[in-house]
């Protein structure tokens, strides 16, 4: 295929958009700002840039060139117009919802998010004056009544946490736009390499870079992606102001070096948790699988319309329940029991008791986060040894 006037692709731009060697005395990889403050050139230069005349950097809570060469990066991957890069996804969730949102507005988010996300919007914004509505996304009629006018923000995850429920990006956005409400989608699950829900019509993207896009378990940090207005406002007010959630040189570069192999990294995830999706589906102590890729009917779908590979998590629920998951989850070698995702690591987590433990019970079960759920993110190590390890423990327990 000719590609001389092709845009650069994926894996390119992860790699070299934003920076020429050239401008770092030759290093092939770029530097990290290791700086709190800036130097003005005059004191009047100081006063033009704290009044926004003047482009620049002033102090390092709101901005760092190590960080923006990853924001650039991170625009680009999501085809966003600017990224804000933050301390974690948690501070990149709080500095978008204090940004954007104000006492009187609503608020809908989906009835599955991570525990310490539904916690954020029930039991945190509740606390200052806004409307939390919690409603099924993946039902058309629920999503149409709970977008009526006057909502401000729709919030989701697809793939969700962590059940891995696939919500259709383009149809909510299609009814929150009807509504006049901004679309957030939390793309953490599937990484830009799998995903662009601008390209379906949400407002703003966000991710704990945390997981696949650091990819290494090393790190904390988060994005979020969207206009360019948009992110002036969450960098100005939700970084600046609500949060202080700022991101270290440190980490900026550490997750640049991430993105470097994200689409390789999450090319291999898919492929391994394919395979442990269909041994688990075929081994008779498991009673149901969750995988994108064993999706069935709408669900199908929408996978195939907007994921280009079906990621790196996969969840069970054993026949013998929440006793027999937590006996597959001691009885493991290779497989590591930890909270967390998207590392080389394949690692194992209990969310009614670990990651969701915030839902108040009866709030979980109605949500579709049952006791006898266990999740895996698949790594990177040999498949055959995962595969192995998982076979062995479902045999013993
Ligand atoms: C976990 N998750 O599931 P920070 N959005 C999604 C997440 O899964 C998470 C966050 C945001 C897990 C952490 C223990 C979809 C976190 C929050 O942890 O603040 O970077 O991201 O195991």
């Amino acid at each position: 295929m000719d590609r001389r006037n092709a845009p650069p692709g994926f894996a390119t731009r992860a790699i070299h958009l934003g920076y020429d060697p050239a401008t770092a005395e030759g290093a092939l990889t770029p530097p990290i700002y290791m700086t709190s403050t800036y130097a003005f050139e005059s004191a009047e230069a100081g006063g033009e840039m704290f009044a926004g005349q003047r482009a620049g950097y002033v102090y390092g809570r709101t901005k760092n060139p190590t960080q923006t060469l990853l924001e650039a990066r991170m625009a680009s991957l999501e085809g966003a117009e600017a990224a804000l890069a933050l301390a974690s996804g948690m501070g990149a969730i709080a500095a978008t919802a204090w940004s954007l949102l104000a006492a009187g507005d609503r608020v809908v988010i989906d009835r599955t998010l991570y525990g310490s996300t539904y916690a954020f919007f029930t039991q945190g914004l509740v606390r200052y004056g806004v409307e939390v509505a919690v409603a099924d996304l993946t039902d058309p009629e629920a999503t149409a009544e709970a977008l009526r006018p006057g909502t401000r923000m729709v919030y989701f995850e697809t793939p969700a946490n962590p059940n891995l429920r696939v919500i259709d990006i383009a149809a909510v956005a299609a009814a929150a736009r009807a509504g006049g409400a901004a679309v957030v989608v939390d793309n953490t699950f599937a990484t830009p390499a799998l995903q662009r829900p601008l390209e379906h019509g949400a407002d703003l993207v966000l991710h704990s870079a945390t997981k696949y896009l650091g990819g290494h378990g090393d790190l904390l940090g988060g994005i979020v992606a969207g206009r360019a207005e948009t992110i002036a406002r969450i960098r100005g007010t939700g970084l600046r102001w609500m949060t202080g959630a700022t991101l270290s040189p440190l980490n900026a570069f550490l997750i640049l070096r991430g993105l470097k192999t994200l689409e390789l990294r999450m090319e291999r995830h898919c492929a391994a948790a394919t395979r442990l999706a269909a041994l688990l589906a075929g081994h008779p102590a498991v009673a149901r699988v969750a995988y994108p890729g064993l999706a069935e009917g709408a669900a199908a779908d929408v996978v195939r319309r907007q994921m280009a590979g079906h990621g790196g998590l996969v969840a069970c629920e054993l026949r013998g329940g929440m006793a027999a998951g937590l006996r597959v989850m001691n009885a493991l070698r290779l497989v590591t029991r930890a909270v967390s995702l998207g590392d080389a690591e394949t690692l194992v987590q209990h969310p009614a008791s670990m990651t969701h433990a915030a839902y108040p019970p009866e709030e979980r079960a109605r949500h579709g986060i049952t006791d006898g759920l266990i999740r895996f993110s698949v790594g990177l190590e040999t498949v055959e040894d995962i595969l192995a390890d998982v076979t062995r423990a479902l045999d013993a327990a």
